[in-house]
């Protein structure tokens, strides 16, 4: 059996979480590889929308086993807060009995967090636009191999390893202008959650996942973020600090790329982005509001409004290529609908005249060349089939799917969990 893989291939929040909630059903194991705070799959559940930040989807499901595999990075204060309100929202949820979490994923300390908050504050340190989360501390402590991971905590020198650390970090922060908790506060805190940590299986999730396909299972690999905040492939420096795509879900997972199976490329029908970095097609005037209010742009966790643009076509030929996406599915065309035109950008022109249909770095010099589109009227979300959709709609689609050259398979309509239609 395959593992399938689900990405987005923009710069976040293409509606990831809606599509793996759709597919979900039919993988025995779902899996995050990437990232972990930083995240916000929103799912809905009960008639409400619920956002998961380090959980994998299938959570919610009985008989799925949910894995936070070794590319993963975990906060356990966040963890333990956001499997609590989970329990609260929905009492029958059993992390206990359907979370594996790979003993190599490395720890968020608390102080990886205060050390986001003092760079990005700091005007020494460029300014990434973060989350806050101590993503690129924790990652960066690990290839420095200076970082304790999950597999660390029943160690008898855990405590005082952590103790040493914090100290250290918090004599560097002493000199800045971030606001520091107690230490003592933080620490207890910490082991609090270090402690609720160890109600959850621990465990070499490569030899889990590994026997898993041997034995038929089917795996969905779950990425956070996406291609363009790619630590390699994005448009660094302005990118997250882990691997996004698809060969990240190889390495981050320990599966060879030999058994993946199908991987599905989430883009919105437009672009947003939140953080700092090039934007070339973004639009600076009343229209992006509208489409930001209109679309709900803001961050699932930390509620920054979006940037907007049109939909990026020589971005998202790169990402494409560089994940071997096999399948599209386009999301928030409902948000376009009723607008006399909508854009695209087709390629960039360069300012030494020369021509880019395709491009992961997004030259400050890239002049967007739009081509605009006839839009689309009416209230696509009632729609049933595929066929009755608007006709402008179906030039659009068709349109992007010659100019990608990979199917377009499921075209998401509405925010509601239903509100998706299969392309045939
Ligand atoms: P970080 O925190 O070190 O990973 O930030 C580095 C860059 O990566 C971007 N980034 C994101 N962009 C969109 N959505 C993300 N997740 C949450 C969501 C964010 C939220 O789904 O809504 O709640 O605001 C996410 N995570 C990281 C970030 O903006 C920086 O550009
Ligand atoms: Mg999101």
């Amino acid at each position: 059996m395959n593992m399938d893989i689900v990405l987005g291939l923009q710069w976040g929040d293409e509606g990831k979480g809606k599509f793996i909630d759709l597919i979900s059903e039919d993988y025995d194991i779902t899996a995050r590889f990437n990232g972990g705070a930083n995240a916000g799959h929103s799912i809905e559940r009960h008639g409400k929308r619920i956002t998961l930040k380090s959980l994998p989807s299938g959570i919610f499901m009985k008989g799925v086993q949910n894995i936070i595999g070794t590319g993963a990075v975990l906060d356990p204060v966040s963890l333990r807060r956001e499997i609590l309100n989970l329990k609260e929202f929905d009492g029958t949820i059993e992390p206990e009995n359907n979370l594996i979490i790979s003993k190599k994923a490395h720890l968020v300390l608390p102080t990886h967090k205060l050390l986001d908050i003092f760079m990005e504050d700091n005007p020494d340190y460029t300014t990434i636009g973060t989350t806050r989360n101590g993503i690129a501390q924790a990652y960066s402590n690990k290839i420095l191999r200076q970082n304790l991971r999950v597999g660390d905590i029943d160690a008898p020198d855990f405590k005082s390893r952590v103790d040493h650390i914090l100290k250290r970090d918090y004599s560097v922060l002493a000199g800045g202008d971030t606001v520091l908790p107690p230490l003592e506060e933080i620490s207890r805190e910490f082991f609090e959650a270090i402690e609720f940590l160890k109600k959850f299986t621990r465990a070499e999730t490569e030899l889990f996942l590994n026997t898993a396909l041997l034995r038929g299972k089917k795996i969905l690999a779950e990425g956070s973020q996406a291609a363009m905040l790619d630590i390699d492939h994005g448009t660094y420096p302005y990118v997250t600090s882990s691997s996004t795509t698809a060969s990240g879900a190889c390495s981050g997972l320990g599966i060879s790329p030999k058994k993946v199976g199908e991987i599905f490329g989430i883009a919105k029908a437009y672009c947003t982005r939140v953080g700092n970095g090039m934007f070339p097609t973004e639009i600076f005037d009343e229209l992006g509001e509208e489409i930001r209010n209109k679309g709900n742009e803001f961050g699932s966790n930390t509620g920054r409004p979006r940037r907007i643009g049109w939909l990026d076509l020589p971005a998202l030929r790169y990402a494409i290529m560089i994940n071997g996406v096999t399948q599209v599915i386009l999301t928030k065309a409902d948000v376009l609908s009723g607008m006399k035109s909508v854009a695209v950008c087709t390629h960039y022109e360069l300012e030494d005249g020369s021509k880019a249909t395709i491009s992961g770095t997004l030259p400050q010099d890239a002049r967007p060349v739009l081509k605009s589109m006839t839009g689309w009227e009416g209230n696509i979300t009632s729609v049933e089939k595929a066929s009755d959709l608007p006709s402008e709609l179906k030039e659009f689609l068709s349109f992007l799917n010659d100019e990608l050259g990979v199917p377009i398979t499921y075209l998401s309509t509405g925010p509601g969990r239903n509100e998706i239609l299969k392309i045939e």
